[in-house]
């Protein structure tokens, strides 16, 4: 009893430290399904450590011994232990771990509500939607706002090609494919920044294709949500109708409004802790940096060229889009 407590209290900064250091890590687990696949994990790690100890053993009783005498055992011993059973007891145990962290991910009645995001995965990039945020659906991208110590239902959409999203400390894989709704389920147990990603090759910027989950204590997360419904932009102003002008045609300006959607919706961009999919930190002058050298920064992206616009244009829209 004295030496386990004393442990633990050891192991957690020690945990801790390492999830920082391993923030996509599947082996630091900060929810139920995560803990599921990482205990799957360590069985085949030591599973196969055994086998691999026993292989060892027997070659060197086969190097060693003096006798000449053939070993006692059949062939057909041999194909039927080492080339039937072994390997079906061994798939049956993890296809049966497989099936139950599997299981962990997909939604199931745990009696408490869960809260639901919808994500859609596009070229290179996260939109995120909040069905209900004071009444209305509330738009947002590449960072998830979600109650921690409550069930997550993230449905995810696709626009353009197959996407695969993962939050790997949190829980398993799940494509994101156009034409078809996935459900996701997850919990963090404790209130965190944990980092997602895309899991599936889907183009130049794949790799640049990150996310953040942020999860609060829920009287913290409504303030949070509601701080981004409330983000409004000022409609008057020469960034504005700059703004109208260069960027209106794929981007939203109002959360509450989805539509253009072929770039992030940019009404509360000020408030996300990065900018492009988790590539820039949102720094004071990384947003118009990116206007500058959005190709050099994201090669391929599919935002447009806008070195034919006046700079100062673009220092009116970006001072608008930071609230200054
Ligand atoms: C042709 C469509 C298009 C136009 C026009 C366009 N953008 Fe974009 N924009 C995009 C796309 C697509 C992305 C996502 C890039 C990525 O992460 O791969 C993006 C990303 C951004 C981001 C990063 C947002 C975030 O949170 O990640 C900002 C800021 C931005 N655009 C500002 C602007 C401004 C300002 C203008 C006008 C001067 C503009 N965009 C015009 C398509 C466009
Ligand atoms: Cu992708």
């Amino acid at each position: 009893m004295f030496l386990h407590e004393s442990a633990r209290t050891h192991a957690a900064p020690l945990a801790a430290t390492a999830a920082e250091q391993t923030p996509f890590s599947a082996l630091a687990p900060a929810g139920p399904a995560a803990a599921a696949i990482a205990e799957v994990w360590w069985w085949m790690f030591w599973g196969s450590l055994v086998v691999l100890a026993l292989v060892c053993v027997l070659a060197l009783h086969a190097v060693l011994r003096r006798s000449d005498r053939p070993v006692p055992l059949s062939a057909r011993t041999l194909i039927l232990g080492g080339g039937i059973a072994l390997p079906l007891s061994v798939i049956t145990v993890l296809l049966f771990h497989g099936v139950r962290s599997g299981d962990a991910m997909l939604p199931q009645d745990v009696g408490v509500e869960p809260f639901r995001v919808e994500v859609t995965a596009r070229q290179w990039w996260w939109e995120v939607r909040y069905p209900d945020v004071d009444g209305a659906p509330l738009f947002d991208a590449n960072e998830l706002l979600v109650p921690a110590g409550r069930p997550i239902d993230i449905v995810l959409e696709a626009d353009d090609v197959i996407h695969s999203f993962w939050v790997p400390r949190l829980g398993g894989k799940l494509d994101a494919i156009p034409g078809k709704t996935n459900v996701l389920r997850l919990t963090a147990d404790e209130p965190g920044v944990y980092r997602g990603l895309c899991a599936e090759f889907c183009g130049a910027q794949h790799a640049r294709m990150g996310f953040h989950l942020l999860a609060f204590e829920p009287e913290e997360l409504e303030g949070r949500l509601g701080a981004r419904a409330e983000a409004g932009l000022d409609r008057e102003g020469a960034g504005s109708q700059a703004f109208a002008q260069h960027c209106a045609a794929c981007h939203s300006a109002d959360g509450r409004i989805g539509e253009p959607a072929a770039g992030p919706n940019l009404a509360a961009v000020r408030q996300r802790r990065h900018l492009v999919a988790g590539w820039l930190q949102n720094e004071p002058g990384q947003l118009r940096r990116w206007l500058d050298d959005h190709q050099t920064i994201k090669p391929g992206n599919l935002m447009s060229d806008f070195s034919h616009v006046d700079p100062a244009e673009l220092d009116a829209i970006a001072e608008w889009l930071e609230g200054q």
